[in-house]
C-alpha cells in the first residue's frame, strides 16, 4: 500500500511516514494543484486532493495538506492566506495589528485531505494559543508570535513543538481512520 503526499516539502512527507508506520508507505510527489480562494482550509485541501488524484493518474491515493494561523480578533485572518501574509505583511506587523486587541487568542490549524477513486475525506488538527510580541529563534513562520503554555513555538525544542503540533494532530487523526479502513 502506498499514499502519495503532495507537497514541495520533503520533510512533511517524512513526518507523515512516521505517523503511518506499519499502516502504509508514504512517498512525496510534487504537483502544483489549484488553490481555490476560500476561507475554508477543508474546501481548499479537498479540491486540491481531488485535482491531484485525477491529474496524477488514478492509482494510489493522495494526501494534500493546508495550514494557517487563525486570529480570533481578526475574524480568522490570515487563515488560508497565511503564507502570503507572512511574505507581504510579515510576522512583526501582524503582531502589531493584534497588540491593540483585548482578545489575542489564535489557533494554528492543519487540514489534511485524502482522495482515492471513491471518496475525498478531510482531517483536522489544531492548537490554541495567544499572539505575543516575537520571541525565540527556532521554528518557522509565525512561531515567534504564537505562545502556548508560556513559551512561544520558536522558543521550544523540535520535540516540544512536535508534541503539540497541529500538523501532528491532523496526521494522528488521519492515521487512525486509515488504519481502521485496512
Ligand atoms: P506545502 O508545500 O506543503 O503546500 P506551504 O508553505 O503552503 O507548504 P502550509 O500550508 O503548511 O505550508 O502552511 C501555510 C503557512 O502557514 C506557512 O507558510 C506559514 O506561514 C504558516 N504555518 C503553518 N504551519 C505553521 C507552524 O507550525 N508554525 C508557524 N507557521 C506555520
Amino acid at each position: 500500500m502506498l499514499i502519495r503526499f503532495v507537497t514541495g516539502n520533503e520533510g512533511k512527507a517524512r513526518e507523515a511516514q512516521e505517523y503511518l508506520e506499519g499502516i502504509t508507505a508514504v512517498t512525496q510527489v510534487e504537483y502544483d494543484y489549484t488553490e481555490i480562494q476560500s476561507d475554508s482550509l477543508e474546501e481548499i485541501a479537498a479540491r486540491g486532493a481531488r485535482e491531484a488524484y485525477e491529474s496524477l493518474g488514478d492509482t494510489e491515493p493522495v494526501l494534500v495538506g493546508d495550514a494557517g494561523l487563525f486570529v480570533e480578533a481578526l475574524e480568522g485572518f490570515p487563515g488560508p492566506y497565511s503564507a502570503y501574509v507572512e511574505e507581504t505583511v510579515g510576522v512583526e506587523r501582524l503582531w502589531r495589528l493584534v497588540s491593540d486587541e483585548e482578545n489575542r487568542r489564535a489557533q494554528f490549524r492543519t487540514v489534511l485531505a485524502f482522495a482515492d477513486a471513491e471518496r475525498t475525506e478531510t482531517f483536522e488538527g489544531s492548537v490554541a494559543g495567544t499572539i505575543v510580541a516575537p520571541r525565540g529563534e527556532g521554528g518557522f513562520g509565525y512561531d515567534p508570535i504564537f505562545e502556548y503554555n508560556g513559551q512561544t513555538l520558536a522558543e521550544m525544542s523540535t520535540e516540544e513543538k512536535n508534541a503539540i503540533s497541529h500538523r501532528g494532530r491532523a496526521l494522528s487523526t488521519f492515521a487512525e481512520w486509515y488504519g481502521d479502513q485496512h
